[in-house]
């Protein structure tokens, strides 16, 4: 069985910064699934995550496909607990900090909890916080929760190191999947600051440029699907893009270190 959370904070040791090609199930069908798994098998990602917060398609055959077409890691993203599935590597085992709602905070895990535990599959719990995306995003509606304000910083940190100080093992801070306006490079370094774990940043990055700058900001992992949907053919920019702000970053890194 993979370890991919030890692969993960090693990597973060390393300043090796991670990305992710976010998969809808509801969306990656027919000619869209075919051009995403021929980009995805020339040039792979760190970890595919698959999911969404309205998806209604069981996962199952998506990931099974994967497994088989793609050399990356497949990691859970549900949006509730029915997009389970035993096939992944790993599961983001998401709680909604940001929000009051009991059911996305606690609800869905005790739905989930046994048949997760009997699977074997690692867990990952992960605080998993809205951010205002400048819209109104599914997370936000469907899980009738209000995001962190986008300019307050000490909010989106306190709610970090709650998770922290939770036992969580990581922090996703979400625009919300298409959103208008990232997650501010401000919030993310002031979270980097306080927090000891591994920072997800995901929704509404369509650029390398914006790519980088969630790097440069501190972000251990970014998260891209949206923009992919009707350009596929970007994954792959992406991925090298990802790849070689590793190589300088570990280049940097083993510098600093000798
Ligand atoms: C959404 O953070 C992810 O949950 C990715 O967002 O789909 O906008 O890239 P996008």
């Amino acid at each position: 069985m993979k370890n991919i959370y030890k692969t993960i904070l090693l990597k973060r040791e390393a300043n090796h910064k991670m990305f992710a090609v976010l998969l809808d199930p509801d969306q990656c069908r027919g000619s869209i699934l075919s051009s995403t798994i021929a980009a995805l098998k020339s040039n792979a990602p760190d970890f595919i995550f698959v999911g969404g917060s309205h998806a209604v398609t069981p996962v199952d055959s998506l990931i099974e496909l994967l497994k088989e077409e793609v050399n990356s890691t497949v990691i859970l993203f549900p949006g509730n607990a029915s997009q389970f599935s035993t096939k992944a590597d790993a599961l983001l085992y998401l709680s909604l900090l940001s929000g009051r709602n009991a059911e996305f905070l606690i609800g869905q895990h005790v739905t989930s909890s046994v048949a997760i535990k009997k699977s074997n599959i690692e867990v990952i719990p992960t605080g998993y916080l809205l951010i205002d995306g400048g819209k109104p995003s599914s997370v936000e509606y469907i899980s009738n929760t209000r995001p962190i304000p986008r300019d307050k910083n000490e909010i989106a940190l306190s709610t970090a190191v709650a998770a922290e100080l939770l036992g969580m093992r990581m922090v996703y801070l979400e625009a919300g999947s298409g959103a208008s306006t990232v997650v501010p490079a401000e919030m993310i370094k002031y979270v980097k600051h306080g927090l000891s774990l591994p920072l997800i940043v995901g929704g509404g990055i369509k650029t390398t440029e914006q790519l980088i700058a969630a790097f440069d900001a501190g972000a251990d992992l970014v998260v891209v699907g949206n923009v992919f949907e009707t350009k596929s053919e970007l994954i792959s920019e992406f991925v090298t893009c990802a790849k070689s702000y590793q190589a300088i970053a570990e280049r940097e890194f083993s510098e600093t270190e000798d």
